[in-house]
């Protein structure tokens, strides 16, 4: 179905441009289709083509795919004013922007001669692989973000990553280069909040914790967290777990049951029938440790196989003239360099015993 294009020919303002010939034009569209010859200038009495002059035809033509790529014009001969020098041709149809295209040549009789349309980028003539962007001289091509041009027409990816042009905190995360743009690649414990920034993660606050929260609470630390004893609950064992310290509890550790065995009791010194491991709690009236009495500084000792809490110490004597009065508490760790226990005090603690069975009689501090 026909269309119609508003067609302005202005005649160039050389001496003696203008024409009195016939003038066609042919219009070619996206897709090479043309219009076909169609003639301008008015049988209204007007003169068309004067030198210097703008006219403006309205024809009704086939329609073709826009944009208008190019357009070609031809001139029959006139009988006096037969030259012309055409400047250029503006076409408007559809509503479409304007399209120019510059002659600026004589334009000799029976001889169609084309003009593309001064903007590249619209007429598909440009080469740009992404962005055009037309000029007066012909057009340059550009590239969309995170691209460069590589030669005049051809855009490259930006590595970001190895250009140091990325913004990934490398600290918590690694660049990961992508066509166009780039991605950070988060750190165990850090999640992306964008894919340029990470965070760490709340592992308290979402429940990606192991922490036994009876045992324990989850504190919350740059990639990563940690699980803090409850008080009463310490880490004693390679698992890294909470237990209940042994202070909090009450447990005997087995001088009296023998799961302490005969060969973790030692001592200065014995009586053959009074061994050091006799010296269990209720082991019976005849039963106990005795020291020799020339032994300037009996002691009894307990390996108790590994580091071990103590919250007391229970003393029991043999019969009721016959117990040691006092006794201090020392403890290591390698049977070298021995503490003697002085709970808050300055000074070794000295404990007095009685003869009561079991009492508890010492109190120590929760320590290893
Ligand atoms: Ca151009
Ligand atoms: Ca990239
Ligand atoms: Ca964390």
């Amino acid at each position: 179905m026909p269309i119609e294009y508003e067609i302005r020919v202005t005649t160039a303002k050389d001496y003696q441009a203008g024409t009195d010939a016939r003038v066609f034009i042919d219009m070619i569209g996206m897709n090479d289709q043309a219009t076909g010859s169609i003639e301008l200038g008015n049988n209204n009495g007007k003169d068309d083509f004067e030198t210097g002059s703008t006219d403006t035809f309205y024809r009704y033509a086939k329609y073709i795919k826009k944009p208008i790529k190019a357009i070609k014009i031809k001139r029959l001969n006139g009988a006096l004013y037969a030259r012309w020098k055409l400047d250029k041709v503006v076409i408007t149809v559809d509503g479409s922007a304007p399209y120019t295209f510059n002659f600026n040549i004589w334009i000799k009789a029976y001889e169609w001669v084309t003009s593309y349309e001064e903007d590249e980028c619209r007429s598909g003539l440009s080469k740009c692989e992404q962005l055009c962007f037309n000029t007066n001289t012909g057009y340059r091509c550009g590239c969309r973000k995170g691209y460069k041009l590589d030669g005049k027409y051809i855009c490259k990816d930006v590595d970001e990553c190895s250009s140091g042009r990325h913004s990934c905190d490398l600290g918590v995360s690694s660049c990961i280069n992508t066509l166009g743009s780039f991605i950070c690649n988060c750190a165990t414990g850090y999640k992306n909040t964008s894919k340029n920034t990470c965070q760490d993660v709340d592992e308290c606050a979402t429940s990606g914790h192991k922490c036994d929260l009876k045992t324990s609470t989850c504190v919350n630390k740059p990639g990563s967290y940690s699980c803090h004893c409850r008080e009463g609950y310490g880490k004693t064992g390679a698992d890294n777990n909470c237990r209940a310290n042994q202070c909090s509890g009450y447990e005997t550790l087995g001088m009296e049951n023998g799961k302490i065995s005969n060969q973790s009791i030692t001592a200065s010194s014995h009586y053959t029938q009074y061994p050091p491991w006799s010296a269990r709690l209720r082991a019976g009236r005849d039963k106990s440790w005795y020291a020799q009495p020339h032994d300037p500084s009996p002691w009894i000792q307990v390996d108790l196989g590994k580091p071990t809490w103590l919250k007391g110490v229970a003393t029991q004597g043999k019969r009721f003239t016959m117990f040691v009065k006092t006794y201090k508490l020392a403890y290591s760790s390698d049977k070298v360099t021995w503490l003697t226990y002085r709970g808050n005090e300055q000074t070794d603690k000295v404990t007095q015993c009685n003869i009561l069975l079991f009492l508890e009689r010492f109190s120590v501090e929760c320590r290893k």
